[in-house]
């Protein structure tokens, strides 16, 4: 066990396929962090049924987001890589939970309002306390910090509300955890409207750039992204939106500095400029796309990594969930 090491958690929903803005908000910085953490990375399959999924393609989106996050270079030896279904303490600590948080709490939740507006045929009761269920998966880790992108800021939010809640109603329980936000790249903005996040689900696909995508897929959609009508490659999130996305995204796939990415379009037009975007990115992803297809391939070791992730999950998960059983007054045997 790495005691000296802080406690790391984080993790992303098996719904369709990820997005460059899930990439570099989440799964990229995970690999950074692994080094300097405990890190325990969760498949979300839980929060994902709060939106109807098909069941074979759920199953399908499982083990590709395994293989993907292996494939980015998440080292199921260095850090627990596990799928929440797995380790049964997650529904049993939200219930718990959910008797320390109120429903005007969740009502008031953006993600839930949002949600709501675009399933209103199915605002179920998993929608309204996904919150909860997610502040469960990282209390049970003792977690001290959490990476995740800005749009989960209120729920993490919340998260340390509950958790000093129910540190104050009986003895000190829970490790109050931290958000950690990147600074580039916390909110990638869709390519055809940047103020918007760029998001799996939205209604039109053009804009999002999927880690599965092909080469001429996303040369397309970085040809079509929307700019403004300067003509000047510069960083100005305020009133240049659209290239200031897209520096981001070729900042981040290139490893190069906001100004070395500045001065390297000195004087180029928008054209060069988001072709060169779309280059660095397909060129990032060929590789990992080939290792992911590999890793598909053999079913045996991400069953493998499955199996140990869970054990060692449930391991750590049962010791907080028995003090927080002991604590509320259930009787033990
Ligand atoms: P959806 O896009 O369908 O609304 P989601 O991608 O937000 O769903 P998750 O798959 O759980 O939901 O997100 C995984 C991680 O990716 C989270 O840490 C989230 O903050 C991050 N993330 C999602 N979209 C972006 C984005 N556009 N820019 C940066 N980070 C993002
Ligand atoms: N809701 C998260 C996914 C998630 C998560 C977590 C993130 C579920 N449980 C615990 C961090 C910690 C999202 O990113 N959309």
């Amino acid at each position: 066990m790495q005691k000296d090491k802080k406690i790391l958690y984080s993790a992303v929903q098996p719904t369709n396929s990820l997005t460059i803005g899930n990439y570099i908000g989440a799964v990229k910085n995970f690999v950074a962090l692994q080094e300097e953490y405990d890190c325990i990375y969760a498949i979300a399959n839980m929060h994902a049924i709060t939106v109807r999924q098909d069941p074979a393609q759920l199953r399908r989106n499982t083990l590709s987001l395994l293989a993907l996050y292996i494939a980015c270079g998440v080292d199921p030896e260095k850090c627990v890589l596990y799928l929440q279904s797995h380790v049964h303490e997650h529904a049993e600590l939200a219930w718990a939970l959910n008797t320390f948080t109120y429903v005007g709490e969740m009502e008031r939740m953006t993600q839930f309002k949002d949600k709501s507006a675009r399933h209103a045929d199915n605002i179920n009761m998993g929608l309204m306390d996904y919150p909860v269920l997610m502040a469960a998966d990282i209390l049970l880790y003792q977690t001290d910090v959490v990476p995740v992108g800005v749009d989960q800021r209120q729920h993490l939010e919340i998260t340390r509300d509950i958790a000093i809640r129910f540190n104050n109603a009986y003895s000190p329980t829970f490790t109050v955890p931290e958000g950690l936000f990147m600074k580039v790249g916390a909110k990638i903005g869709d390519l055809l409207d940047p103020a918007k996040k760029m998001s799996k689900s939205s209604e039109n696909l053009n804009g999002t750039v999927f880690m599965s995508d092909d080469r001429d897929t996303i040369m397309r959609k970085f040809r079509r992204a929307v700019t403004d009508s300067e003509a000047c490659v510069k960083y100005d999130p305020e009133t240049k939106p659209g290239v200031s996305n897209l520096l981001s995204i070729y900042s981040v796939f290139t490893g190069k500095s906001m100004e070395e990415c500045e001065r390297e379009f000195e004087g180029k037009g928008y054209g060069d400029f988001k072709a060169a975007v779309g280059e660095a990115v397909a060129d990032s992803l060929a590789p990992v796309q080939a290792e992911q297809a590999r890793l598909l391939e053999d079913r045996q070791y991400l069953d493998g990594v499955l199996k140990a992730g869970a054990a060692n999950a449930a391991r750590r998960a049962g010791r907080t969930l028995a003090k927080v059983y002991k604590k509320i007054g259930f009787y033990q045997i």
